[in-house]
């Protein structure tokens, strides 16, 4: 059975079926924790989120990117990709020693984990021995590690681990059923193949996706359903608000509903109660009062510092004021 509270089941017994262990979740499931009374599912939410968390603690990482641009994909979402005109310029790999600076700054103002992106459907062999050092030497810092570098060949995933590699992030970005009307030189399929080769390899799993893209309420549910029903769900579950790009085809399209947002991390609590949910891109663009919104449903991990990877993010000073106003800790 789910983990639902005896209060939720009294409530809503239909809507909430019992259910083999492991849970395996449905679309129409996901569906009806939406259409929900706000306030029922937040408190739904909360109740969830504070069986397995401290809901005052918020584990946060810090983005750079260590080879931007020039990207051979076709992403409509992406700065990066080479087949927009963007204002974003092609670099090469940026020199270890810079890498470990920037997370030595990044430790220094409170940040667990250093998280390093590259452009990249995935690395060349050559290309990955010298993150591989990045990833040592960042360990050596004290801090967790984290690389997302695209699409993974067999035996990488096995090196990444032995550098000490703790995170691999590769989103599901969305739903199976509307993938390829956004991303079109790779698939879905794709995705859950680099997935399942870096659990197999005990590697901890960091997948999630982007709303705000133009799908539907749908689409939504089954990318969520899609992350909670892998083998095993994701540890860490970044929700990212499409930031619009101008010069890529998603760059003038609005905002989602702030409260359509803010179920959607909800619904990813709800059925993944023991994963680290993020509120992830976005967030620059969100009020104070949206971002605590999302706590309470449940978000509890962010990133932390003024850039993301080519786009902006709040100022740490900022963050740390919302963090005293609102009694949050970082971990
Ligand atoms: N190239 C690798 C890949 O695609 O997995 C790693 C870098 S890629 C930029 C990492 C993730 O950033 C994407 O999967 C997507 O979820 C997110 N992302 C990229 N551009 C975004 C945008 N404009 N708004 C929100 N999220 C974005
Ligand atoms: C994730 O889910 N979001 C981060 C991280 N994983 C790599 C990236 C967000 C990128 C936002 C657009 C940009 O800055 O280029
Ligand atoms: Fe390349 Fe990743 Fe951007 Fe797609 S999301 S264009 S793979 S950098």
């Amino acid at each position: 059975m789910h983990a639902v509270s005896q209060a939720v089941v009294a409530q809503a017994p239909e809507q909430f079926p019992v259910h083999s262990n492991p849970p395996i979740w449905t679309v129409a499931e996901v569906l009806a924790l939406y259409d929900l009374p706000f306030m029922d599912l937040i408190y739904r939410a909360q109740q969830v989120h504070r069986q397995h968390f401290d809901a005052n603690a918020i584990q946060r990482s810090t983005l750079l990117s260590v080879k931007t641009g020039g990207c051979s994909e076709d992403c409509s979402y992406c700065s990066q990709s080479a087949r927009y005109e963007t204002d974003v310029e092609r670099e090469r790999l940026m020199p270890i020693d810079e890498v470990v600076a920037a997370a030595q700054v990044a430790k220094a103002k409170g940040a667990s984990r250093f998280c390093m992106g590259a452009a990249w459907r995935g690395p060349k062999d050559s290309d990955l021995d010298k993150v591989l050092e990045m990833v040592r030497e960042v360990k050596a810092l004290g801090m967790q590690t984290c690389v997302t570098l695209g699409m993974l060949k067999q035996g990488q995933a096995e090196k990444l681990k032995e550098a000490g590699l703790d995170y691999y992030n590769h989103n599901l970005d969305t739903d199976k059923a509307f993938y390829g009307q956004v991303i079109k030189s790779h698939t879905h399929d794709d995705r859950l193949d680099t997935l399942s080769q870096v659990r197999d390899a005990g590697i901890n799993v960091c997948s999630g996706g982007i709303v705000g893209m133009g799908e539907t309420r749908r689409n939504r549910a089954a990318m969520l359903v899609q992350l909670a029903n892998l083998p095993r769900p994701p540890e860490s579950v970044p929700i990212n608000h499409l930031v619009p790009v101008p010069g890529t085809p998603l760059g003038d399209l609005p905002p989602l509903d702030p409260f359509e947002f803010v179920r959607t991390i909800a619904a990813a609590r709800i059925i993944m109660p023991t994963s680290h949910v993020r509120l992830s891109a976005g967030r620059q663009e969100m009020s104070e009062e949206l971002q605590a919104l999302c706590f309470l449903a449940g978000a509890n991990s962010m990133f932390y510092g003024d850039q993301l990877l080519t786009t902006g993010n709040p100022d740490v000073s900022r963050d740390d004021a919302l963090f005293g106003k609102l009694g949050l800790r970082a971990v």
